[in-house]
């Protein structure tokens, strides 16, 4: 380091952050040109962040989702920015000084991007290219901008005159940087058509797509099911509040024209191959689920309750030759994977028992939203999603548990998890003002397949209250309860549990999610004060 900086240093910094991150912009916009043209999936940024939530150790994974809710993949995608430009003005200031290594860098930077789209499931070695361009792109500009950079500060030139020649070139190097941004800009927004025209096919095929008619409809949700508390959501969940969680950083368009399923594996003797008009000359049922996400902590939001349309897979297993294994089938894990190469394992026993496992491709009276599975997801009642409910679904492979691990099995979560039995109170809030008098207390409870008997409330540990239930909708979906509640000045906490179709009671003990799902009795805590 210089002792007396010369009076060179600072426009000489100036030029080498502008150029990086120009370099940066232009890069990245021909980038997502490339994988527009190609896969969307592709892109540098895409398929970093895939690895990142990939290489994710769980204890992050599950810090991130308490902090961040279903906001966790902005988060992702704004920490990538930062990310980026930090590596963009770095590369810069690198550039002013020593540009072969900094060009050196970006190539780098170019090959970090191609090996992870490369790693992505699904990859081909096209998927490289984005990176790869990007990276050229970046370099070109990169030189270009500081070879013209380093002219408008020349040794020795004079330093008061505005006319010198390194004003003149100062400018020709503000020309420069303009155009460069202009022309990312072009690229960047022929990126965004090409992209909405590439899933434009699979848009068009969901508008298309009529929603096959019942065989056997459900009968209608039950009256009493909807108790209509203030506070507490549709027993129905629309598909718009429907919570969301996967690893997608990009959502799959599905085109249900070209969709294919593959059935295959041990003790299918009758491999199947079938596209959507194949799928659903089958029997069609529907059938209310309520899903719910193990990664739910006690009192969490990760479930939804909906109506769902499709083909039994049990049926579907037996046609295609599988038995399960109380009668001597081999395999007993069913393994789905969705196009984006999820892997989701399930006991081929809890299919086919008779339960509504459904291959669905309807959604509360609606083809399933893109950001739902469309055009084919699988649901199992009293599963959870990760066990059970893959999106996409693209193949069904038997096989065994033994043999195989799926994608959360892999990151330390347990082969197979049935949903526990949980309550929650949805109104009053947590830290809710309340005014003494009557209060409704209620929520949902859920115990899915074996059903919910019975939810109690507690006023600050005191006894047990019964709950009014909603009328049941079958064992699969969850019930709404409420307990009018004679609220007394004070802070108080409420908590609540639930009973099961078996008889069992909710457990009280407080565990995490990792590695089954959480337990533990959801408590509320309020304010009740006389106003004025
Ligand atoms: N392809 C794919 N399917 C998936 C997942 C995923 O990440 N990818 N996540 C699973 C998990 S953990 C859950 S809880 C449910 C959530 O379904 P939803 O997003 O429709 O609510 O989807 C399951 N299916
Ligand atoms: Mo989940």
């Amino acid at each position: 380091m210089e002792a007396h900086p010369s009076r060179g240093a600072r426009p000489r910094r100036t030029t080498g952050v502008v150029s990086g991150i120009v370099a940066a912009v232009a890069g990245l916009a021909c980038a997502q040109l490339a994988a527009a043209a190609g896969r969307p999936e592709a892109s540098p940024v895409t398929a970093v962040g895939g690895a990142v939530v990939d290489l994710t150790p769980v204890a992050v994974r599950e810090w991130a989702i308490r902090l961040f809710g279903t906001s966790d993949k902005l988060v992702l995608g704004l920490g990538i920015l930062v990310v980026l430009a930090a590596v963009a003005v770095g590369t810069g200031l690198l550039a002013v000084r020593h540009l072969p290594a900094a060009l050196a860098v970006t190539g780098g930077f170019g090959l970090v991007g191609a090996l992870a789209a490369l790693s992505r499931p699904e990859a081909s070695w096209r998927d490289a290219l984005p990176s790869l361009v990007g990276a050229l792109v970046s370099a070109g500009v990169l030189y270009l901008l500081v070879t013209a950079g380093r002219r408008t500060r020349p040794a020795g030139a004079a330093r008061d005159g505005t006319d010198g020649a390194g004003s003149m070139d100062r400018r020709r190097f503000g020309r420069l940087v303009v155009a460069v941004l202009a022309a990312s800009a072009g690229v960047g927004l022929g990126a965004q058509r090409l992209g909405a025209h590439g899933s434009a096919d699979a848009t068009a095929s969901r508008a298309r797509f009529r929603l096959p008619r019942p065989t056997v409809p459900a009968p209608p949700v039950p009256a009493g099911a909807d108790l209509r508390v203030p506070g507490l959501g549709p027993f129905l969940t629309p598909d718009q509040d429907f919570y969301r969680v996967d690893t997608a950083l990009v959502v799959p368009r599905v085109d249900a024209e070209t969709w294919r399923l593959r059935i295959h594996g041990e003790g299918v003797t009758r491999p199947l191959e079938l596209d959507l008009r194949q799928l659903l000359a089958r029997p069609v049922v529907e059938h209310d689920i309520t899903l719910t996400c193990v990664s739910n902590e006690v009192g969490g939001p990760y479930a939804g309750n909906a109506r769902w349309l499709g083909v039994r897979l049990g049926d579907l297993l037996r046609e295609a030759g599988v038995r399960p294994p109380s009668q001597g089938g081999p395999a007993d894990q069913l393994v789905a994977r969705s196009v984006d190469g999820m892997t989701i394992g399930t006991p081929v026993e809890a299919v086919m028992d008779g339960r509504a496992a459904l291959l669905a491709v309807g959604m509360n009276g609606r083809p399933l939203p893109f950001a739902h599975g469309f055009p084919v997801r699988m649901v199992v009642p009293g599963l959870y999603g990760y066990v059970s409910a893959c999106k996409w679904l693209a193949e069904l492979r038997l096989t065994t548990f033994a043999a195989y691990d799926a994608y959360w099995v892999r990151r330390s979560w347990a082969q197979q998890a049935q949903v526990k039995t949980q309550a929650r109170i949805d109104t009053p809030r947590s830290y809710a003002d309340l005014s003494p008098g009557p209060v409704a207390v209620a929520g949902v409870a859920w115990a899915q397949h074996r059903g919910i008997d019975r939810v109690q409330v507690r006023v600050d540990g005191g006894s047990w209250q019964e709950a009014r239930l909603g009328t049941a909708d079958g064992a699969d979906t969850w019930r709404q309860w409420v307990w009018p509640w004679q609220a007394t000045a004070g802070r108080h906490t409420l908590e609540v549990r639930a009973t099961d179709g078996t008889g069992a009671v909710q457990t009280g003990v407080r565990t995490g999610t990792v590695p089954d799902g959480a337990t533990g009795w959801h408590a509320v805590d309020v304010d009740v004060r006389a106003l004025g």
